[in-house]
């Protein structure tokens, strides 16, 4: 029988590429993220591509009601889920705290660190009951390193690294693994959502440089995911080549 993954943030980037990475290597996905359109243009393309079963769920992830309603009203044979991927993430906005949009601080701790507690606080029960479980956290290098102007987007990170050493040990009694991928600069639609569509600030940040591509760690979920049942990976930071630390980066 395929294993159930939920993906969050499938309509665009590294939750895209994880769920059709995942679709072809038989699993059945639950997708979600605000875009209704873009899936069910997903959802359709994965069931006709691959021999497996899409449920979308669209829902604002900031949300809590919206989050618990999801998943309680999941159909039977979407419930047992055995892997959730908390990937649904963004960074608003990069500037000196100072000078802080409080919208843009609201819009990155209510999603990164809030909305990826409600999600895993709806599905750590269902995997509790199943005796089985893995939890994969979309950390950063913006989680281990802090750099300027960055402020509250590392700290919401940071959250996310605290958080999948905290669910570790709370997961540990229910034989639950929970591992974090944190990436350094991966070319999606992040750069875009944080400099509020400023398509040429948001390229100039992969110019001169191959970054990592939303495959490269959509392949790091399926190897962290696919390992042997007494194995765990706790953490995996994967960076391009070009760059050795948040700040360290090589560019032509
Ligand atoms: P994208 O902008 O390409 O994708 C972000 C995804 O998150 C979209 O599917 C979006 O869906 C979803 N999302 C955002 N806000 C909400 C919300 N309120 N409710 C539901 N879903 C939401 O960015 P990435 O793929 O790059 O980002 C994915 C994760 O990876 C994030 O957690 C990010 O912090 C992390 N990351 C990214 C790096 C990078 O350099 N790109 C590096 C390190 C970590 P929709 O808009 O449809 O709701
Ligand atoms: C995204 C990577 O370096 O832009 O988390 O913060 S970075």
């Amino acid at each position: 029988m395929n294993r159930i993954a939920l993906v969050s943030g499938a309509t665009a980037g590294i939750g895209y590429s994880t769920a059709e990475l995942l679709a072809k290597n038989n699993f059945n996905l639950i997708i979600t993220g605000r875009r209704k359109e873009r899936l069910d243009e997903l959802k359709t393309k994965l069931e006709s591509e691959y021999n497996i079963s899409v449920y979308a769920l669209s829902f604002d992830i900031r949300q809590k009601d919206e989050v618990f309603n999801a998943i309680d009203d999941l159909p039977q044979e979407f419930r047992k889920i055995d892997v959730l991927v908390n990937n649904a993430g963004l960074a608003s906005g990069l500037g000196v705290i100072q000078e802080g949009d409080i919208d843009d601080w609201e819009k990155m701790i209510d999603t990164n660190i809030k909305g990826l507690l409600y999600l895993t606080r709806a599905v750590s029960p269902i995997m509790i009951e199943n005796r089985k479980g893995h939890i994969v956290n979309i950390g950063s290098i913006a989680g281990k390193e802090v750099y300027p102007n960055g402020n509250v987007y590392c700290g919401t990170k940071h959250a996310v690294d605290a958080l999948t050493k905290g669910m570790r040990i709370d997961m540990l009694p229910h034989g639950i693994k929970v591992s974090q991928v944190a990436p350094g600069l991966v070319e999606t639609e992040f750069s875009i959502v944080r400099f509020h569509c400023d398509k040429e600030k948001a390229d100039n940040v992969y110019k001169g440089l191959t970054p990592l591509y939303a495959e490269d760690i959509a392949d790091a979920v399926l190897y962290v995911i696919t390992r042997p049942e007494h194995v765990c990976i706790n953490d995996m930071i994967v960076t391009p080549t070009a760059q050795a630390s948040a700040t360290n980066i090589i560019k032509d």
